[in-house]
């Protein structure tokens, strides 16, 4: 056919995760009304020339009916993607459960849920047991569509077990794995039941990713320690198998984020939020609502730094969007009433009959709205511009989170301030701290006092210093992008051939 003449002259990236890049809304006659979503590994992959990008990931629906799945099915494969269909019952035990519930938390450093170390083991291990099925049902789809030559790539920590279950369909299948959160130390790992079998899967992968090198050391060691194999420059050795082990820093389509500020709504956007704010400093937090954002540390921080200098109670304003996620988890939901709670404490505290301090937003903004606000313009200069002194100084994003893969709100900020050279605060548990540091103000998240100090550093900073810190930031986002990281995870990914690993030692 002409897509498989197509497809040897391309070569094919199966790339799977969780989720496909697409949202399903089942319309009233059983079609299926679809939305590809953009940013991310989407935008970045089309950096990937020369492959052929498919998609392998669950819909985010439950579709229990064949025909329903038949039809989801069609529908998704004009957007080149292929379901996994999952049912409630393995979506609440794989994802709520061991990934959200277990491998999120343990990875930022966070430990492990008490009820499960307490109540039955039973319970971890049957979310364990689910996590295995769900791979399978992943490598399931893979090995349907696989072709000779293909090249796959899984994602992130739900997968860990796919890589195994792929090579042992066909071992000839090249595998990359590629982790987004961080992989914490040996010694964190090690708490996990199925620290073992975990590892042994993953390195059946033939390329293994992380954000940072720090983390792919974690991983190393991990193996090092806990199965005993022997780590090397290259990566981790069993048997005279290599698996190698490398960081690839993701990045942002910086241009998409620069090319929109140029766009009339966008400047539209911009004007409204300088009339709202006008006469404010404006701090920005834009945030998955998730405990490893450290967004109640950031909030108490900023109270902190309020109740020390009076003088700019009503001239500073932090706007917090903090976008709801993982609602089913009752920890989610613990932590959205303690964010209302102190927020509305402060405002209350800080606020007046015309302003308040914190406007805080539980919601997603659609990417024109998040890139305006990202460019906000201090809007006291507009209305004064020849004000001195400690008005002259602009927005400051604040990226507080206690562990972080990478960080993307950062680079996206920095993407956006090129005009404003907006001062970032950034936590040095994020993997952006290690390729922005130079740049950013660093902070520990849980140190309070530190984070009040570093506001009021950004807010008085100097515009020369401003100016240095900025550029640093800026000419790296524009220069690693996402587009660069995933040609260059894909090309390592295809140069790392079965017979170069068949090592012999002698
Ligand atoms: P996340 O934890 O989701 O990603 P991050 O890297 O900051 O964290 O990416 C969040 C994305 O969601 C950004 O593109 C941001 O613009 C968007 N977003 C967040 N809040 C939003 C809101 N309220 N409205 C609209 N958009 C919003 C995981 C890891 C990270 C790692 C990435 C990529 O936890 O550490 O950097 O994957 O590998």
């Amino acid at each position: 056919s002409a897509e498989r003449q197509e497809g040897r002259s391309k070569q094919r990236l199966l790339v799977v995760a969780n989720r496909l890049p697409v949202s399903a809304i089942r319309r009233g006659d059983d079609s299926w009304q679809l939305e590809m979503s953009v940013g991310g590994l989407v935008s970045a992959l089309l950096g990937v020339k020369e492959f052929e990008a498919r998609w392998i990931g669950w819909a985010g629906v439950n579709v229990p009916d064949d025909i329903g799945q038949k039809a989801l099915t069609t529908a998704l494969a004009e957007k080149r993607c292929i379901p996994v269909f999952l049912d409630e019952e393995i979506v609440h035990q794989y994802y709520n459960g061991y990934c959200n519930n277990i491998l999120w938390p343990l990875f930022h450093y966070l430990g492990l849920p008490q009820e499960d170390r307490l109540a039955t083991t039973r319970s971890f291990q049957s979310q364990f047991d689910a996590y295995k099925k769900a791979n399978q049902l992943f490598a399931d789809v893979v090995n349907n569509i696989y072709e000779e030559g293909d090249v796959v790539w899984c994602h992130d920590y739900h997968l860990m077990f796919l890589p195994k279950c792929l090579k042992d369909y066909n071992s000839n299948i090249k595998v990359g794995w590629f982790l987004h959160t961080p992989f914490p130390s040996s010694e964190i790992h090690r708490m996990l039941p199925s620290r073992s079998e975990l590892l042994r899967s993953v390195l059946a992968a033939d390329l293994v990713g992380f954000h940072t090198y720090d983390y792919a050391r974690h991983f190393v060691s991990a193996c090092t320690r806990i199965l005993g194999l022997e780590g090397t420059p290259e990566g981790v050795e069993d048997q005279g198998r290599l698996t190698r082990v490398a960081a690839f820093p993701i990045g942002i389509d910086s241009d998409r984020f620069i090319r929109a500020l140029e766009l009339p709504q966008v400047k539209d956007h911009i004007k409204e939020l300088q009339d709202r704010f006008a006469g404010r400093k404006v701090m920005l937090g834009v945030d998955r609502l998730d405990m490893i954002k450290g967004i109640p540390q950031k909030i108490l921080a900023f109270e902190k730094y309020l109740e020390e200098n009076p003088n700019w109670r009503d001239k500073v304003v932090l706007i917090q969007i903090a976008v709801p996620t993982r609602t089913d988890v009752p920890d989610y939901q613990r932590l959205t009433s303690q964010v209302h709670e102190i927020v509305g404490r402060i405002n209350g505290r800080f606020g007046s009959l015309t302003t308040v301090p914190i406007h805080h937003l539980d919601r997603s903004l659609e990417f024109h709205a998040l890139c305006a606000l990202y460019a906000v313009t201090e809007a006291w200069r507009l209305i004064i511009p020849c004000l001195p002194g400690i008005f002259s100084c602009l927005d400051v994003a604040l990226v507080t989170s206690l562990r972080d893969g990478m960080n993307l709100v950062s680079y996206e900020f920095v993407a956006c301030q090129d005009s404003k050279k907006g001062v970032l605060i950034l936590s040095e548990f994020a993997g952006a701290a290690q390729s922005l540091g130079a740049g950013a103000v660093l902070v520990n998240p849980w140190n309070i006092t530190e984070v009040a100090a570093s506001i009021g550093y950004a807010l008085n900073m100097p515009a020369d210093e401003r100016e240095k810190r900025h550029h640093h930031n800026f000419m790296h986002v524009t220069t690693h992008t996402s587009q660069e990281w995933a040609a260059t995870f894909v090309s390592e990914l295809n140069d790392t051939t079965v017979e170069a690993q068949l090592r012999t030692r002698q």
